[in-house]
């Protein structure tokens, strides 16, 4: 953990013009999150503006206040007298980036262990299961706002998503106990979990089977991938959590310890993300292609064509594997405290959790 929620708090009480933001390729958390925040910090009298650095797919339509959101634009001016960045470090945010490097006080709140902590006040805190979590902290605890309905909703979605409706290994009694707070105050879990995994056209689910026919599987059966190229996406707009329903095949065959998702953005330009398992580091393998992330959720972007940053990765990855076994059978690994069960929510790097 770095930095302090209070040292957050007091820098939140000091300012009175706010912009909101988080990473490219938002995920329920980040935008439950910055929603929930930003009630929070009206209802203190101040000014406040969310801006994401990517557009909003539709799914987020029922998330309350969603309404009020902007995306970036070159003409968007902003006249604000501290920025929060939430569920990312200010490098990922994509169009907002050379904004955030200005001068302009940022403050950042994020659950990342790759995150250093950076900017004018910022609390990071790996063992939170969701950004969520933090902001509810930050809310009841630090700011002393009463909750809302559409608060709660908004937090409640921001969990959901991080901890794969309660099933992750980051799910435990805190997270459940918060959740349960937020259900009293009106989040309804049967309607968020509808919006978020029932709620999606056809062509959508129909692109599925396109992304099922590249689904492999190594020799051992401890790696499998499955690759979304351009050609199959056409102008479809993919959030963190859709990539997340995808990599969830190759993560839910028993054998696998390592689940892969390549995504071809550009000729020249391939994000992937990874799932693990069973002590697994997919942070440390991230970030030796320069992403980062959860012990068992992290992300890169690789600038080389989809072809090319695939052959790279799984060979990394199959060496990865290799050598994490033969430490283990050495007695060097130590056990998976996680178990079985496969890690936070989704991509950290660009579609990180
Ligand atoms: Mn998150």
């Amino acid at each position: 953990m770095v930095g302090s929620l209070e040292q957050v708090a007091y820098a939140i009480r000091a300012y009175n013009k706010f912009l909101i933001t988080w990473h490219v390729d938002p995920d329920p958390d980040s935008v439950g999150s910055g929603l929930a925040l930003q009630e929070a910090l009206q209802a203190m009298g101040k000014e406040v503006i969310c801006v994401s650095p990517d557009p909003l797919g539709d799914w987020f339509d029922f998330l309350p206040g969603v309404d009020s959101c902007r995306v970036i634009s070159q003409d968007l001016i902003f006249a604000v007298d501290a920025v929060i960045v939430e569920d990312c470090e200010p490098d990922r945010c994509g169009g907002l980036v050379p904004y955030l490097q200005s001068g302009v006080p940022v403050i950042n709140i994020d659950h990342h262990e790759t995150n250093p902590g950076t900017g004018q006040a910022f609390y990071i805190n790996p063992k939170a299961a969701a950004t969520g979590e933090i902001i509810y902290q930050l809310i009841t605890e630090h700011l002393h706002v009463p909750l809302t309905e559409a608060m709660a909703t908004n937090l409640y979605a921001a969990l959901s998503g991080d901890t794969g409706t309660f099933r992750y290994s980051n799910t435990n009694s805190r997270v459940l106990s918060i959740a349960s707070e937020l259900v009293k105050y009106g989040a309804d879990p049967a309607e968020v979990a509808v919006h978020l995994y029932e709620n999606r056209a056809y062509e959508e689910v129909d692109m599925v089977r396109a992304a099922l026919d590249t689904l492999e599987i190594s020799p051992s059966g401890e790696m499998s991938w499955i690759t979304v190229t351009r050609t199959m996406l056409g102008e479809r707009q993919w959030s963190g959590q859709q990539s997340e329903d995808l990599i969830k095949y190759p993560r839910m065959i028993r054998t696998v310890k390592l689940a892969i998702m390549f995504r071809e953005l550009k000729p020249a330009r391939t994000k992937v993300s990874f799932r693990s398992r069973d002590n697994i580091d997919a942070s440390k393998l991230a970030g030796l292609f320069g992403g980062g992330g959860h012990m068992y959720a992290a992300g890169c972007t690789i600038d080389k064509p989809l072809q090319e940053a695939k052959a790279l990765v799984l060979e990394t990855a199959a060496k990865v594997l290799a050598s994490a076994y033969s430490n283990q059978s050495e007695g060097k690994g130590g056990e998976g405290q996680d178990g079985r069960h496969f890690g936070a929510s989704q991509t950290p790097g660009d579609d990180l959790p």
